[in-house]
């Protein structure tokens, strides 16, 4: 199967982020990656609409914590349309990488229905550093990108189904 890059997508159909409040919680493992993911989703929001002091970002240790960073900026501010977590597992040489993987998708999905409120995982999950590199700005495109973008999207769902 011919690899696109992902993150080529078609602005005209992402929603106006003018009045979206968006959490982005982001962890320091593999720092490198996960600013460069963060810096993604932060322009793509920008680019959309977003005003900058709507766009909330706070950091957590490793991956493993991102669900609680989101549950957190959940509870403490209602406001919140979504939050975006970023991180980077890197596949090692014990089974760290599946119980942080399952921790965190289960737990996102979890926080998600607990809050009623898109949150979006926005975490690679690699064999290596280059295949994160290739998904953080490199070859197959910015995953942050195409977390900001479904963010909007998801909110946008959220709003037109509520009212
Ligand atoms: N956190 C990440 O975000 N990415 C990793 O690749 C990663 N690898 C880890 C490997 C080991 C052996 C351990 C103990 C932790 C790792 N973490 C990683 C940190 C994890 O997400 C969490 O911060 C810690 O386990 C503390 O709860």
């Amino acid at each position: 199967m011919k690899k696109t890059n992902l993150s080529d997508y078609n602005p005209a159909e992402v929603p106006s982020g003018r009045d979206y409040r968006v959490g982005i919680v982001v962890a320091e493992w593999n720092r490198e990656i996960t600013d460069a993911l963060a810096q993604g989703a932060i322009d793509t929001l920008r680019e959309h609409g977003v005003e900058e002091e709507n766009i909330q970002l706070v950091h957590v240790p490793g991956s493993f914590e991102l669900t609680t960073g989101a549950d957190l900026m959940l509870s403490n501010d209602e406001e919140l349309d979504a939050v975006i977590c970023i991180g980077c597992v890197i596949q090692g040489d014990t089974r760290h990488f599946d119980f942080i993987c399952e921790a965190v998708s289960q737990g996102v999905t979890n926080v998600a229905l607990k809050h009623e409120k898109p949150v979006i995982f926005s975490v690679l999950t690699t064999n290596d550093m280059q295949q994160a590199q290739d998904r953080a700005g490199g070859k197959h495109g910015n995953k942050g990108v195409e977390g900001a973008v479904t963010a909007l999207k998801m909110i946008k769902l959220k709003k037109e189904l509520e009212s």
